[in-house]
């Protein structure tokens, strides 16, 4: 590194929490000009080099286009579940391609997919319901796949809420939501939803300390408040977390963040970053530090050490407490039982990664140039002899960083998240830098060392980085995509609020090259994380329902179901139930009448029983849009509170004669 730019890193790492609001300058780096740069494109028909030329392309743009275009009819070789922030779902992106192929709605009302629009996914989104309000979005963050064996085995998709603490349940048979869960006593779960390498549980981390119940004073932070991690139990066969079996541990106010769950060697232990321990409380009067700083001062944090095992025999032994109904392992039995420990890591960190043999740990330390690098065998020695430097305020004991410490090395400005390959490479973004570090595990390439090898600049400013299968035991070293926060110049103006650039680099080559060949424009949502898989493993997912008359809710034949010839209207009192197919193209029955005052309950059947074969159900006023995979049952219930003529159609364009597929309501004195 040149001295210049040492005296850089040196001046920004000083600068800390100031730099972190720094953005980059829109330019091309003069290594991404340099490599496109010049030349003609040899190889290529007359037809190919004229439009190479007429659009401007270099030779290391179509070699590019070469890795990633995807003719028509053939299909991508992984899947990348990726989180949308604040919009509320996952999406399911084509690699290499970058298609969009679809949207799963989990805690956002969805009406293409008739997500919170029909009575079980409506039911679904009220089981989210938080301290009994309905909520209707959700801040998703960290997608995390099922794994057996530490490697991903395609069933099951998690994904937190943040902003209200849930974690939401996708089934991979059919690529829907199928639970939501929270836990009563936090929101602003950050960390989660990480599992561990069996799934027996998925993780969440809490990130803000607030007390469990009621109201409290900031100034009684230190004993009122406190932090939170929970251990969902997931029960496979099932396909649900089994609230009844999950149990949260009381922490320290301290910010539980991010978790990785320890593998192979160091299976059995959580590693959760923490970024308060200043136990800061906010800018109460003048001369305060905001957050940020109060939350920044001192130079180390600390990494929380679980033994997830060790808890969960503690919590069957029913060494626990119920806080409002939900159980938890009060700290001072955390403490005695010896389920936490802590190492002292690098200042308000942000990701926490275990490398793929589960032999260290990696902090990405966001306000420091460099990533710290722990010895997990190290970890488990100072715990096993007791070798601690002290205990914190709270009793709990803390190890020794030098004891622990395998290295720290020097990969850039803003450290954010780390990622594996399969050739003893690690990735880290580099949010300031705007830049993909590509460093080498010592303890994989000996004949490296723990050192950087190259930074890639990628546009701008990126947050998570995927790599294929980059944080299962057996990585895919082939891609990697890095999820950058700001666009900036990359796209064509589409007013003030800009798409982010999910940037796509070939990482297949040892060395110095791993250029970006792909930017997405993300424009419906701001992904975090986001988990690549190959699409051979998702063998479980379906193409259509294994059965005529599916219900989703239950993964079984619906009760209700309507099969042509069965169409009928029953009405017992003032309750009508209305028992439809729907077929190519028309509904049966299509003329129904009821009297205000009436609860009817459509229960449809979509007996057009071959793939891709859709029909939708759209019904004003009543707030009603289905879509009804081929063979399903689905079931909606409206008070029919109004007189009228109501006609409903079909809103999936199913054939010719789609638009003929209607039916009229009359709802009559
Ligand atoms: Cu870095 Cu929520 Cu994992 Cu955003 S977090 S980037
Ligand atoms: Cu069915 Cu349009």
């Amino acid at each position: 590194m040149s001295t210049k730019k040492a005296k850089v890193l040196a001046s920004l790492a000083v600068a800390g929490v100031l730099a972190l609001t720094a953005c980059s300058k829109p330019t091309a780096t003069p290594a991404q000009e340099a490599k496109g740069g010049g030349g003609s494109v040899t190889g290529l028909s007359a037809e190919a080099e004229a439009i190479a030329k007429e659009r401007g392309l270099k030779p290391a743009d179509v070699t590019a286009a070469l890795k990633t275009y995807t003719p028509s009819g053939k299909k991508d070789e992984a899947i990348m579940f990726s989180s949308s922030g604040h919009a509320g779902q996952v999406f399911a992106i084509g690699v290499p391609s970058m298609r969009i192929l679809r949207s799963i709605a989990v805690f956002t009302p969805e009406s293409w997919q008739g997500y919170g629009y029909n009575d079980e996914t409506r039911k679904l989104l009220k089981s989210g319901s938080v301290d009994g309000e309905m909520v209707t979005w959700g801040d998703t963050h960290h997608p995390n796949l099922s794994e057996t064996k530490g490697e991903y085995d395609g069933e099951f998709l998690f994904i937190n809420d943040k902003v209200h603490g849930r974690i939401g349940v996708i089934d991979l048979k059919d690529w829907e939501t199928k639970q939501i869960v929270h836990n009563p006593l936090n929101f602003g779960d950050h960390g989660g939803s990480f599992v561990t390498p069996n799934t027996d549980y998925v993780i969440e981390g809490s990130q803000f300390a607030i007390p469990y119940i009621g109201q409290e004073d900031m100034k009684d932070y230190k004993d009122k408040y406190r932090g939170l991690i929970t251990l969902w139990k997931f029960d496979r066969a099932k396909g649900r977390i089994d609230q009844s079996q999950s149990f949260s541990l009381e922490l320290p106010p301290y910010w539980q963040d991010l978790c990785d769950a320890g593998k192979g060697p160091s299976e059995g232990l959580l590693f959760c970053n923490s970024i308060n321990t200043e136990m800061f409380t906010g800018y109460n009067k003048k001369g305060d530090a905001h957050w940020e700083g109060g939350t920044s001062a001192k130079d180390r944090d600390y990494m929380h050490v679980i033994d997830w095992k060790k808890a969960e025999a503690v919590f069957k032994a029913g060494k626990f407490e119920k806080i409002k109904d939900f159980p938890v392992i009060s700290m001072d039995t955390v403490i005695s039982e010896g389920l936490l420990h802590f190492v002292p890591e690098p200042k308000s960190p942000h990701g926490n990664d275990v490398t793929p043999k589960g032999t260290h740990v990696v902090i990405g330390g966001k306000l420091v140039p460099t990533t710290t690098v722990y010895n997990i065998a190290k970890i488990k020695d100072a715990i096993a002899n007791k070798k601690f430097e002290g205990k914190d305020p709270f009793g709990i004991p803390i190890i020794k960083f030098e004891d622990v410490l395998e290295a720290t090395v020097e990969v850039g400005l803003g450290p954010l998240h780390t990622q594996f390959d399969d050739k003893g490479y690690a990735y880290t973004s580099l949010f300031l830098d705007s830049a993909i570090a590509r460093w080498s595990l010592g303890s994989e390439r000996p004949q490296d060392g723990w050192k950087l090898i190259h930074q890639e600049p990628i546009q701008y400013n990126v947050g998570h980085l995927s790599v294929y299968g980059g944080d299962t035991v057996k990585p895919n070293g082939k891609y990697l995509v890095s999820l950058n926060k700001w666009s900036l110049d990359r796209f064509t103006n589409t007013g003030p609020l800009y798409p982010q650039n999910l940037q796509l680099l070939d990482i297949a080559k040892e060395g110095e090259e791993m250029p970006v060949i792909y930017d997405m424009a993300m424009g419906i949502g701001e992904p975090h994380y986001a988990q690549m898989i190959s699409t051979e493993k998702l063998t479980k997912s379906w193409q259509i329902y294994p059965q005529l008359g599916w219900n989703p809710e239950t993964q079984k034949p619906s009760e209700h179901v309507t099969k042509a010839g069965e169409e009928r209207v029953e009405r017992n009192g003032n309750k009508v139930d209305v028992y439809m197919t729907a077929v190519r193209s028309h509904f049966t029955p299509e003329n129904i009448e009821v009297k205000k005052g009436d609860i009817v309950t459509f229960h449809v059947t979509n007996i057009d029983y071959t793939k891709d074969a859709l029909h939708g159900f759209g019904l004003p006023p009543f707030n009603v849009t289905l879509s009804m995979e081929p063979g399903e049952t689905t079931e909606f219930t409206i008070n029919a509170d109004k007189v009228g003529t109501f006609p409903w159609y079909c809103t999936e364009f199913c054939s010719a004669l789609h638009m003929e597929m209607m039916g009229y309501l009359q709802i009559k004195e």
